[in-house]
């Protein structure tokens, strides 16, 4: 196999990093995140988290890889109890449907999807830590009847067409069954580990 151009070139290409000017940096940014590569295979950032602190990104859709290089971290992966109470993990799935059929419809119509934030999320956690229980079921069954039939309507060529979204440059198809479906499943997954099911 003979490397391209650019290929080989890049492999006499080589970024270094301290760790101080990154840190410092970041400190000048006021930010607890800072990534400071991104090229298309792969990003790097500095995250710094205060003792007891906990990490409030969502799971990423892109393979991820996590080094501590000081202090000591723990890391849990997988369902698991999500440090938030049962009823208000499902009204936030319940909440959530229609943003991610939203996020859907959005590439559809060949438009840019939005970040989430997860400001929102906690803003939500927040404002609802003890949703009523008959409400959050049927706020759940409305919006996840409301997503099918939006899900049921999409011809082959919606499904196959391709935006940028916060799983990278996906397909519609991918979207509902990555987010739409992906995201809940995921949540439901850590209500069950809370409830030992
Ligand atoms: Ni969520």
């Amino acid at each position: 196999m003979t490397l391209r151009g650019s290929t080989r070139e890049s492999l006499h290409t080589m970024n270094a990093f301290e760790l101080s000017d990154l840190d410092r940096q970041r400190l000048q940014g006021g930010k607890l995140y800072l990534e400071f590569l991104r090229v298309p295979a792969l990003s790097l950032g500095l995250y710094v988290l205060p003792a007891g602190g906990v990490d409030a990104q969502q799971p990423h859709g892109e393979d991820e890889v996590y080094y501590v290089v000081s202090g000591r971290a723990t890391i849990r992966v997988g369902d698991e109890d999500e440090n938030r109470p049962v009823g208000t993990v499902a009204h936030h799935v319940a909440v959530a449907i229609p943003r991610m059929a939203g996020m859907v419809r959005t590439m559809v119509a060949g438009q840019e999807v939005q970040r989430p934030s997860s400001e929102r999320n906690a803003a939500h956690a927040q404002a609802n830590p003890d949703p009523d229980q008959a409400e959050t079921v049927a706020l759940l069954r409305r919006n996840a009847g409301e997503a099918a039939q939006m899900v049921r309507g999409l011809s082959e060529a919606d499904l196959s067409r391709t935006g940028r979204t916060m799983l990278g440059e996906i397909s519609a198809a991918d979207a509902v069954a990555r987010a739409l479906v992906g995201h809940v499943t995921w949540h439901e997954g850590s209500i069950r580990a809370t409830l030992g099911h």
